[in-house]
């Protein structure tokens, strides 16, 4: 299954290594075509080249828009040299086979990347380096068929080590690697042109994407899993740099984006700790310092091995609290000298650095996959403010519970369903996360937080005097009676339930204030 390579063509776009891979070439008595501005650099270095278009016969038109597009090249690309009617057929016009191609592809997504407009970017759309990849890719039988420039070393290595000839295996990884390059470039253009129509859930959807790092394992050991990087740039793990610590994990990688979003929700100094993707601690501070501490105290039991995201330049009074209890990864936009050098001691800690905050109100679209197919939405980029709250008890809530009732509603976004969040004086002080029942969810967030409360030496749970938030509406009025029992003094939740009447009642009887907001932050 050795095929020796004896004539190639070579197009690139991205001239990097060109001249080397030629010279290798050249030197194995491989006769060389190519196209313009390839072939005036490979002549430039002396290396020996003819023309694709003295090949064909056929010059260069409209502006290069055809120029391989000739049968003469794709006839060399696809015939079968084990048919002789195919092999007939060349002889019979003039075709030579052609058993390497070299082609990396116009440049468009680095066109559109710098701001590039509609007419420029249609013009970087390859026509003719695309056919010739897939032409080549479908008779890997006989073809090798090279699209990336990390790619010549290993043809080097194999035609040297098998006097000018190629293995099937290599022709076959090859093979592969092109059809994921011509996908993903179609799937560059597809999203680009969607994008100009406005469209925001096209009919077919090419999902782009390039492999970033494969992992360990996925979500458990006996599953396989990889990190690609793709889609609308957004500040957050997938674009941040690892200052040190361990090779992130699955689990890390989507915990940590949990983290990084819900911190990207606050203007103050923020921290949130999270734990299997539902925080275990939010708070806002004076200081990051200050926020850490007050997250923490929420819970700090399940604190322990967690995910910190904080909105500020990481300092080294925060690190060094950070650095108290074993934690997996710090995300944060950056990190002063004095921080780095505290965390530089947890050797297998990972530090993320962003640059920058995501905009929480920016629009955007989630995927997950189900069975056969894909579920696309738009972003919850939803946010509450006091203008949007509709008070429905007879009672107003104070200012300072309206600070914490917004506060809360907008923790409680990032937390899976059934979300319950008490919180105070702009913190966390007790959360109950993905439970099938409402109810559950309150009681369960209330009893962390005398948990939390007893083992820091009260005897109160923290949840006394603090308001709740409710991802969506109370069905019935015992949920809002377990946020009574915990001592909550005000409520938000979206209302719209076909009891909001009654629960609206028990609110007032137990002297509740109580706000709407009209909008559900349900999150599966
Ligand atoms: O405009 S094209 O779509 N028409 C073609 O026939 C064609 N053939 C190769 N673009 C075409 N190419 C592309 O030209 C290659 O994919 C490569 O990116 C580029 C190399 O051009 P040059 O060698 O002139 O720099």
């Amino acid at each position: 299954d050795l095929v020796t390579i004896r004539r190639a063509l070579i197009s690139v776009s991205d001239k990097t290594g060109l001249v080397d891979l030629g010279r290798f070439l050249a030197g194995q008595g491989v006769e060389i075509l190519s196209t313009g501005g390839s072939a005036k650099a490979l002549a430039a270095a002396g290396v020996p080249v003819t023309e694709v278009a003295d090949h064909t016969g056929f010059p260069e038109i409209m502006d290069g828009r055809v120029k391989t597009l000739h049968p003469t090249i794709h006839g060399g690309l696809l015939a079968r040299r084990d048919l002789a009617e195919h092999m007939q057929a060349m002889e019979a016009n003039g075709i030579a086979p052609i058993d390497l191609l070299v082609v990396n592809l116009y440049p468009f997504e680095a066109t559109i990347a710098k701001g590039a407009d509609f007419d420029e970017a249609i013009e970087n759309i390859d026509i003719g380096g695309p056919a010739m990849i897939r032409a080549a890719a479908k008779n890997h039988g006989f073809v090798s068929v090279v699209v990336d420039a990390a790619d010549y070393q290993p043809l080097i290595d194999e035609m040297t080590a098998n006097k000018g000839a190629v293995t099937l295996a290599l022709r076959k990884k090859l093979a592969a690697t092109a059809y994921a390059r011509t996908g993903a470039y179609d799937a560059a253009i597809s999203t680009w042109f969607a994008g100009q129509l406005g469209d925001a859930f096209p009919r077919r959807i090419a999902l782009g994407g390039e492999l970033k790092q494969v992992l360990r394992y996925g979500e458990n050991p006996h599953q396989q899993a990889a990190f690609y990087t793709g889609g609308a740039p957004r500040l957050g793990v997938a674009t941040a740099t690892q200052i040190q610590g361990k090779e992130l994990s699955f689990n890390n990688l989507n915990d940590t984006d949990a983290a990084f979003e819900l911190v990207s929700e606050f203007d103050g100094p923020a921290v949130a700790i999270i734990k299997h993707a539902n925080p275990c601690g939010v708070a806002e501070g004076d200081s990051i310092a200050d926020a850490y501490a007050r997250a923490f105290r929420c819970d700090p039991v399940s604190a322990f091995g967690g995910i910190i995201a904080v909105n500020r330049t990481l300092d080294a009074a925060t690190a060094e609290q950070i650095s108290a209890i074993f934690s997996e990864v710090v995300i944060a936009p950056d990190a002063d000298e004095g921080a780095k050098a505290v965390l530089a001691a947890k050797k297998n800690l990972r530090l993320l650095l962003t640059g920058g905050m995501a905009d929480p109100a920016v629009p955007g679209v989630t995927l997950r996959s189900l069975a056969g197919g894909y579920l696309l939405q738009s972003r919850d980029n939803g946010r509450i403010s006091a203008s949007d709250l509709k008070v429905v008890t007879k009672r107003q809530p104070t200012e300072a519970e309206i600070a914490d009732l917004l506060f809360a509603f907008r923790v409680c976004k990032h937390v899976k369903s059934n979300a319950i969040i008490y919180a105070k004086d702009g913190a966390t002080v007790g959360i109950g996360a993905g439970q099938m029942s409402r109810v559950d969810s309150s009681r369960i967030a209330a009893r962390k937080s005398l948990d939390a409360a007893q083992a820091a030496g009260e005897t109160e749970a923290w949840t006394k005097g603090s308001v709740v938030a409710s991802d969506a509406f109370f069905p019935f009025a015992d949920g809002l009676m377990a946020a009574v029992e915990a001592g909550a003094t005000a409520i938000i939740q979206p209302g719209g339930s076909m009891r909001d009447a009654e629960v609206i009642a028990a609110a007032d009887q137990a002297g509740l204030a109580m706000v709407f907001t009209g909008m559900r932050h349900f999150r599966h």
